[in-house]
């Protein structure tokens, strides 16, 4: 019944609260990104605002405010179910209701238990409250509703292949496959998310800082290794520098059992590293849990194919970023970007959306998601 109440302006306006929200990415989480649109009797633009910062006022209340008397009687556009709770501010069900909000249409449903219920709460008041289903709101709302869901980071999978789908050559040279710009994007997503992963093979043959470099950053990563056996050199790059962010070395609990590998944990751990326990057989997932945990919230992988073939077996991974450099390398031997996964069947194969396609210089960038709604059982 809800949806027809919409007119296309009220959709328009949906459009546009998505766009702002996303301005705060990378600045909000582990809160959502959120925006509002405010519009009068006619549905025209009166106000806008959203999230702009984790602790900071909720989108509906920048609206509210940008507003002012002007709310009273307004409708609502929100990308997500008004929250109904108080936590680092105020509920905003009780500013709707307060500025005399008139109608309310909401994109996604929350589903935190202790901010939830806020549609239900406005309809008890008396306000009229629609739920206006948009893809881009849906999108937009994932990896919030994957964390709360989970407990896990959102996890971002980046490689960088040639034309024929390899990430290096049999001798392992890769510089380069993708051009300056693609590398750039890179280095502000790294400015974005709050960890950075990689595995023991990129550390010892490429010694990396996994740190944003020539950016503008929106929060400082923790470098993350996959390391079962703690092969970490303690005087690697990435402990040199405590500034570019925490180091945490993933590592199999057995394997401390022996003399060496302990001693080795030890010397990572006098270098400044936290050690982090992966699962008996070597899983990721536990550690991703504890790092979850430990305050990250999203996680980009720069790794090699064996890694990323773990977390895709794990069903770990929710996002993939791949650029495609103009080059076609054509050796059975070149090195795959995943490796590892069984597939008999093309029913094995991972199955991903596309939800964008971008040129960036020579290189395309290709948006991927597996993680959806109905994968967290939302639908
Ligand atoms: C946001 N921004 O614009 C909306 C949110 O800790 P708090 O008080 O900021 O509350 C966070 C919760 O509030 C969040 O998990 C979500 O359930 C709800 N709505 N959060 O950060 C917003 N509208
Ligand atoms: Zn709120």
């Amino acid at each position: 019944m809800s949806e027809q109440q919409a007119s296309p302006r009220v959709r328009q306006a949906m459009q546009r609260a998505v766009r702002l929200a996303s301005r705060g990415h990378g600045l909000v989480e582990p809160n959502p990104m959120v925006g509002c649109v405010l519009l009068d009797e006619n549905d025209r633009m009166i106000s806008e605002g959203f999230h702009t910062r984790l602790g900071a006022a909720h989108a509906e209340v920048e609206a509210l405010r940008a507003a002012g008397s002007r709310a009273r009687g307004a409708t609502a556009v929100i990308t997500l179910e008004p929250c109904n709770h108080q936590g680092r501010t105020g509920p905003c069900t009780d500013a709707l209701l307060q500025a005399g909000v008139r109608r309310v249409f909401y994109a996604v449903a929350d589903p935190f238990p202790r901010a939830a219920g806020g549609a239900q709460r406005l309809r008890a008041a008396g306000m009229e409250v629609h739920q206006l289903r948009s893809s881009a709101a849906e999108e937009l709302a994932l990896p919030f509703l994957k964390r709360v869901l989970t407990r896990l980071p959102w996890i971002t999978v980046k490689w960088a292949a040639s034309i024929d789908g390899r990430i290096a050559l049999s001798s392992k040279a890769s510089k380069w496959i993708s051009g300056e710009r693609a590398r750039r994007m890179v280095h502000r997503e790294r400015g974005r998310v709050d960890a950075v992963m990689t595995g023991i093979g990129t550390v010892l043959a490429d010694d990396p800082r996994l740190n944003a470099r020539d950016v503008s950053i929106r929060r400082v990563a923790m470098r993350v290794v996959y390391d079962p056996l703690a092969h970490t050199p303690p005087q690697c790059a990435m402990l040199a520098r405590a500034e570019d962010g925490r180091v945490a070395i993933l590592v199999l609990p057995a394997a401390l059992r022996d003399d060496e590998v302990a001693a080795r944990a030890h010397a990572l751990e006098r270098a400044g590293a936290t050690l982090v326990d992966l699962g008996t057989e070597g899983q990721v997932t536990p550690a991703c849990a504890a790092l979850f945990e430990l305050g990250v919230s999203t996680m980009l992988v720069e790794a090699g194919g064996g890694l990323v073939g773990k977390l895709f077996a794990e069903q770990l991974v929710d996002e993939i970023f791949t650029f495609i450099g103009p080059i076609v390398i054509g050796d059975a031997n070149a090195i795959s970007s995943v490796r590892g996964l069984r597939t008999d069947a093309m029913t094995d194969a991972v199955h991903a959306r596309l939800i964008a396609v971008r040129r960036r210089g020579d290189d395309a960038l290709l948006h991927y998601r597996c993680t959806s709604l109905q994968s967290l059982g939302l639908q």
